[in-house]
């Protein structure tokens, strides 16, 4: 059965990193959206785990950030942004019984929002939280359990993923102007309209639904006419946080890894 870990949001949320102007977040009104992103995960078929929050570090519901899994293989990350590393011990801890962990080691940092693995390529942001240290690092891991990697400069977000969205395993929806797009040859790309930049999220489940966010109506319309069977949900508290879907789990639903889109059509 696919696994979904998940971890609970802190007291503290209120105190999360907000990039640029934004709002702080709500705790009690993300509880209730990460508790609709939970049922969606159970109603697709995973099993469910949930960690503890961790009041000491306010982002520590962004799970995805701390481990990435590869094949058989789990890395622990070295996030980029120092007050979020002591997120990642717990969390190693609980996916170590699952199988070998590798560690990235200093200088490298890498954040799971910068990785994104699409069948047997892995895409890596070279962003304000990933160095080319940790990329390094996280290519040998990679390369062992046979994917290529791909390095992807990442320009004015805070993660790969928070301009190229996977859809499924050769289509993705991108916030023009943040990656050079030539890096994405033979991916399908899906232009996100101007007036919802930076607004659309998107999680493909093992079920082969995907998880939208309800902010950019716009270009979930333009995936669906694509073949996607959507589900939009609200994560506007999770948004003000700089977070997305993804970003809320570790999806370990087959033998490849978390981000491992199905094709949708
Ligand atoms: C941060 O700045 O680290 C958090 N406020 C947001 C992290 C979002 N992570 C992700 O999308 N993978």
């Amino acid at each position: 059965m696919p696994t979904a870990l998940l971890r609970a949001i802190a007291d503290t949320f209120d105190r999360a990193i907000v990039s640029g102007e934004g709002r702080a977040p709500d705790p009690n009104r993300a509880r209730v959206e990460h508790a609709v992103y939970r049922q969606a995960l159970l109603d697709a078929g995973y099993e469910i785990e949930v960690l503890p929050a961790d009041d000491a570090h306010p982002d520590c519901v962004f799970i995805e950030d701390t481990a990435v899994v590869i094949g058989s293989q789990v890395v622990a990350t070295r996030p980029g942004e120092p007050s979020r590393r002591g997120e990642v011990r717990e969390v190693i801890e609980h996916l170590s019984g699952r199988a070998p962990v590798s560690r990235i080691e200093a200088p490298g940092t890498v954040e799971g929002g910068d990785v994104m693995i699409l069948g047997e390529r892995l895409f890596v942001g070279m962003s304000r939280r990933t160095n080319r240290d940790g990329i390094d690092q996280l290519r040998r891991v990679a390369e062992s359990q046979g994917l290529s990697v791909t390095a992807v400069p990442v320009d004015g977000v805070l993660h790969l993923k928070s301009g190229v969205r996977p859809i499924d395993d050769r289509t993705v929806v991108v916030t023009p102007g943040t990656v050079d797009e030539t890096l994405l040859s033979g991916l399908r790309i899906v232009h996100e309209p101007s007036h919802e930049r930076h607004a659309f999220s998107a999680l493909p489940m093992s079920n082969g639904k995907v998880l939208v966010a309800a902010s950019a109506p716009d270009t979930t319309s333009l995936i669906v006419d694509l073949g996607a069977n959507v589900l939009p949900i609200d994560v506007s508290e999770i948004q003000a946080a700089d977070g997305g879907l993804t970003c809320l789990s570790i999806l370990i639903d087959d033998p490849r890894s978390q981000t491992n889109a199905r094709t949708t059509q």
